[in-house]
């Protein structure tokens, strides 16, 4: 982040220079001293003194801020008479801003900034966001925020699905972003849940009665429910009756008497209801095949809406959201960019391959091939974004759900007549092991949405080759 902190017509200018990382909260404050020309701000705790440019300062006169003026908060000015411009704004969430007319010392500066919770103050704030003289202009949704989770550390991240499906998918959906189905540890979160859902009546329910999967499964064999996805024992459970029913391995919340008890349920696949995704970090996914001079962001965190799917929110500006029952692709900036998913299947998430049609980017042709992954350096996307080992694609055995992992693997091309003494040992279950390099000799086609490369090698086996190779083939 830069900031600059420019006051009294130009004499004063101070630039300040901080990392920032999206999703975070960050706690910043500004102090000038216009008396002895002193700067002092501090960012996550920290005291920073910044040089002042005091190039323009006639130090025969006191620094004057003129009366009728404007202060300006989170928007690049270009100068100090410079317009608003929307693609200069600071796109992002303010959960307390202060604006005193005195210079304040770095102890109460230092309190702002470390979330204390009973702090006094002894003087009023010029503006806040409580006094009434702050004004919303253009773009601005006031929601409310518990102080909590902008001083905690957050460990949780609750997203729902606001839609009916087996908890086959259920559980894949939240795998795909790297968490898992959504499983209440003590009766304060197990409300928090059925809190976050009632918004979602009409998807999930009805205005009486909420249906939603939750991650537990029944261990037949232990006679036990355990987490859905590592099979670890529950320490808490609100199931209202003990009895267990071996055909009824899956739970769900059905909440008929405010109670928010959990009932067990058949897993077949007809049984359909929405469902939440936990996460110990937010959601981040990447998306690759654009082009090079493309406009869309690369990366894009998931964030909650309060009545849809959950949204993606690109590094600068772009998006992608449900609407109308597709996922789009839209710009805060630039409003000719428009995509859409193509596919109609069930498509719970955009994540994995699809095409998209996309207008008003910077690429040739509007029907493009995405691939959007959640998946880490060291995984293999499968076409329908189920993460998946590297070494996992083209091991001849299949581990993609759509196995999309061994579809396009071509993996030996070997001349006619290349087998002279027999078939090849069965390689289903026991691969033969070969030690080889390579030269690669050329690179015909390079594709990130599948990660597929056409290339031409020079093979030379090193050790242990299998004595029915000839190597002067
Ligand atoms: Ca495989």
């Amino acid at each position: 982040m830069l900031a600059t902190l420019e006051c009294c017509n130009g004499s004063l200018s101070v630039i300040f220079e901080h990392p920032i990382f999206l999703h975070r909260w960050y706690h910043f404050c500004i102090a000038a001293n216009l008396k002895n020309r002193k700067v002092v701000s501090v960012y996550s705790e920290k005291v920073h003194i910044p040089v002042v440019d005091e190039a323009k300062v006639n130090r025969d006169q006191g620094l004057q801020v003129a009366e009728g003026q404007r202060a300006v908060v989170g928007q690049e000015m270009d100068s100090l008479q410079g317009d608003f411009d929307e693609t200069q704004f600071l796109d992002g969430q303010i959960a307390d801003f202060r604006f005193y007319n005195v210079s304040l010392d770095v102890e109460t500066m230092k309190s702002f900034t470390s979330c204390v919770d009973d702090l006094v103050e002894d003087t009023d704030p010029l503006l806040s966001m409580t006094n009434g003289k702050l004004r919303a202009v253009g773009s601005v949704a006031v929601t409310s925020i518990l102080i909590s989770e902008v001083c905690e550390e957050k460990t949780e991240y609750l997203f729902i699905f606001p839609v009916q499906t087996n908890i086959i998918n259920s559980a894949n959906v939240c795998k795909k972003l790297n968490g898992s189905l959504a499983l209440p540890q003590n009766s304060e979160t197990n409300k928090r849940l059925h809190d976050r859902f009632s918004n979602f009546s009409i998807q999930c329910g009805s205005a009486k009665i909420l249906y939603y999967w939750i991650g537990t499964q029944l261990n037949e064999s232990l006679q036990q429910w355990v987490h859905h996805s590592d099979g670890s024992s529950l320490s808490w459970n609100n199931f209202g009756t003990t009895s267990i029913d071996p055909w009824k391995k899956c739970a769900f919340v059905g909440d008929k008497k405010s109670t928010l008890s959990w009932y067990d349920s058949s897993c077949e696949e007809y049984i359909e209801r929405c469902f939440a995704c936990n996460f110990t970090s937010r959601p981040l996914v990447r998306i690759r095949g654009l082009c090079t001079h493309s406009l869309v962001d690369r990366k894009m965190y998931m964030n909650s809406n309060d009545n849809t799917y959950p949204r993606f929110d690109g590094e600068e500006h772009s998006q992608i959201v449900r609407q109308n029952g597709r996922w789009k692709l839209v710009s805060n900036i630039y409003k000719e960019l428009q995509g859409t998913l193509l596919s109609f299947d069930n498509v719970i998430t955009p994540l994995g391959r699809h095409s998209w049609d996309i207008k008003g980017d910077r690429c040739t042709g509007t029907k493009v091939q995405l691939l959007v992954t959640a998946c880490g350096k060291e995984e293999y996307t499968c076409q329908d974004g189920t993460c998946i080992n590297k070494e996992l694609f083209c091991d001849t055995i299949i581990n993609c759900p759509d196995e999309s992992d061994e579809k396009q693997c071509s993996l030996v091309q070997v001349p006619d007549g290349y087998y002279k003494d027999g078939v090849p040992p069965h390689t289903r279950l026991h691969p033969l092991v070969l030690f080889f390099s390579i030269n690669i000799t050329s690179i015909r086609n390079f594709d990130l949405t599948s990660f597929t490369l056409d290339i031409d090698v020079v093979w030379h086996p090193l050790e242990d080759a299998d004595e029915r190779i000839d190597e002067s083939k």
